[in-house]
């Protein structure tokens, strides 16, 4: 009888070993899956055209004392501090010729099953001539518009980048304290932005997209350009008004609805107010016009608190 006994928890025993067994090397395969699915860490190396954001604390949201003078916005609210870790960020928007480039090299323009850009729109500068996708003369430069967010996230992920987070996107346009607008809370003006001057010149700065990198002394505290106007740009983030009372302060990636995703910078086609780094915008990942692109980001070599 005893023998039985020592045999049966023997045999548990050794049941419950090979499980733990089988349980890790599952584990150690899904890591590395994961692994395989993540864009490629740069370590010491500048990619072409990005700007390294170091690691640390900044204010995000509306700060009264810098509000260039419109009361802040429901979703701005409530400032607060939010650490992000090193990253580097397009220096520019993404352009007419880089999209050209990434539809023809995949021969497609279906993104996670939608289109990528909405050429059925006469505002889109990018068309398919029969062979291949070409950009309207004198666009390639430009940013690219008519983008949906699956565009935009497809675009970045095959690119070995990411959308910048909602934060990430913030921080790279104002600092590490908050400003009105990236080159500080001066009200704009056409040297700094392509924008709809409504309440100076009456008039817009260009009513157009103008090539990317036209306004260098709009550029932010990173030296990152075209953060206010000319093209809003989609970030990673699902929208929601009240996400900043309950957002983490370490990395924050966005509310969890998942319905409206967040666009950021206002464009050539907007007022003052939209340009402001904190305004808050928000569509459908289908939506897609005339005044709206994008820019990618890609994650630095470490965590580590450098400021
Ligand atoms: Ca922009
Ligand atoms: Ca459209």
């Amino acid at each position: 009888m005893k023998i039985k006994i020592f045999a049966m928890i023997g045999f548990i025993f050794v049941l419950v070993l090979a499980s733990l067994v089988y349980l890790t090397q599952m584990q150690t395969y899904a890591r590395n899956d994961n692994a395989t699915n993540t864009p490629p860490k740069l370590v010491n190396a500048e990619p072409m055209e990005m700007v390294l954001i170091p690691a640390g604390d900044f204010q995000m949201g509306c700060d009264p004392d810098h509000d260039a003078g419109y009361a802040c916005h429901d979703d701005e609210l409530p400032l607060h501090t939010v650490f992000v870790s090193e990253y580097f960020i397009d220096k520019y928007e993404v352009t007419n010729e880089q999209m050209a480039a990434f539809l023809n090299k995949r021969n497609s323009n279906i993104c996670h099953g939608f289109d990528c850009i909405d050429m059925n729109d006469p505002h889109a500068r990018l068309s398919w001539n029969g062979s291949y996708y070409t950009v309207e003369d004198g666009y390639n430069h430009h940013p690219v518009v008519e983008v949906t967010w699956y565009g935009a996230d497809i675009y970045c992920s095959e690119n070995g980048k990411r959308l910048p987070t909602e934060a990430e996107w913030e921080k790279a346009a104002h600092g590490k304290s908050v400003q009105a607008y990236p080159w500080g809370d001066q009200l704009p003006d056409c040297s700094l932005a392509n924008f709809y001057d409504f309440f100076g010149s009456g008039e817009f700065c260009a009513g157009d997209t103008k090539p990317i990198g036209s306004y260098p002394k709009g550029a932010s505290p990173y030296g990152v350009e075209d953060m206010a106007g000319n093209v809003w740009e989609w970030v990673s983030d699902s929208y929601s008004s009240d996400y900043y009372s309950v957002s983490p302060y370490y990395n924050p990636h966005g509310a969890m609805t998942n319905k409206f995703m967040v666009m950021r910078g206002g464009s050539f086609d907007n007022k003052d107010d939209t340009l402001r780094t904190f305004d808050r915008n928000h569509h459908f990942r289908l939506f897609s016009s005339h005044f709206n692109g994008f820019r990618c980001a890609v994650e630095a070599e470490s965590d580590e608190y450098k400021d």
